[in-house]
């Protein structure tokens, strides 16, 4: 959301909810203000999204400041499962792809493939682990989309693997629950919400411009959304969880954005 200039709201409208609104939706960006249409958000609905009781200007002027704010409930009200981040042609990937962690590239963990099981636990079917050879074995699928990190770069990248949608469903996954959750090999650690874990283009990723996914960009593997921003990927995973718990996150922990949307 670009446009945080606020200007306030006349309140001879605030009698019509749905006037409200829309004269709120005039100060988003364009994007934004289409996924709030799409979804036919109401007054009502706004309200209780942010909790703010929409009944004169001063609370509608809150209201605004919420959502300027990336508010975690309302991106994930706005989050649409269907809509697709951009793609790009292969001629558009950044070489050399950047590293970045919360340390130096001469730090980064390298996790031995003999022997590596994928632990999953928590909402799901089956807790059996999985082996390199057993993802493999699922169908692939591969993707070039930009990554986005909040320290002010973003790059092109081609991530390959399989779906995590398809994944989710293999281990049979309680598709109600609130969360997934990651643990690393570098003790960095990090959670998504239920609709993202679904999301088409959130793939378990595998390998890096059609190689396997080398030690310093997340083996064994990398959750690459193209829908969030860089700290909410996970690299070097080893184990996932389901749960209705809170898991928070390594950065999120210290301040960022839960939802961390790109
Ligand atoms: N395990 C682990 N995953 C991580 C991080 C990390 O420190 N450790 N950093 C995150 C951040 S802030 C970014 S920008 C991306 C960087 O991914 P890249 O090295 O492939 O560019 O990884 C994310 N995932
Ligand atoms: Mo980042």
């Amino acid at each position: 959301m670009s446009d945080r200039s606020f200007k306030r709201v006349d309140p001879s409208i605030i009698k019509d909810g749905d006037l409200v609104v829309r004269d709120a939706l005039r100060l988003l960006d364009a994007p934004t203000r289409r996924r709030f249409l799409q979804r036919g958000v109401t007054l009502g609905g706004l309200s209780l999204l942010t909790g703010c009781v929409l009944d004169d200007s001063e609370s509608v002027n809150d209201l605004l400041t919420k959502i300027s704010f990336f508010n975690d409930k309302v991106q994930a009200a706005i989050f649409s499962g269907g809509d697709l981040a951009p793609t790009y042609p292969e001629s558009m990937i950044t070489r050399p792809f950047p590293f970045n962690a919360y340390y130096g590239i001469d730090e980064v963990r390298h996790v031995p493939p003999e022997g590596f099981e994928l632990e999953i636990t928590g909402l799901v079917r089956e807790k059996k682990s999985w082996t390199l050879a057993d993802l493999h074995a699922m169908p692939q699928t591969d993707q070039i989309t930009r990554h986005i990190c909040v320290e002010g770069w973003s790059a092109i990248g081609r991530w390959g693997g399989v779906r995590f949608s398809d994944f989710l469903d293999r281990v049979g996954a309680d598709k109600t629950a609130r969360y997934v959750g990651f643990k690393c090999a570098d003790d960095y650690y990090t959670s998504i919400d239920m609709p993202t874990a679904l999301h088409p283009q959130t793939l378990l990723a595998l390998t890096y411009d059609g190689r396997t996914l080398p030690a310093e960009y997340g083996f064994p593997m990398k959750l690459r959304m193209p829908t969030k921003l860089g700290y909410k990927n996970p690299k070097n995973i080893l184990a996932i969880f389901v749960t209705n718990e809170y898991p928070g996150g390594y950065w999120e922990d210290q301040g960022y954005n839960w939802f961390g949307g790109s």
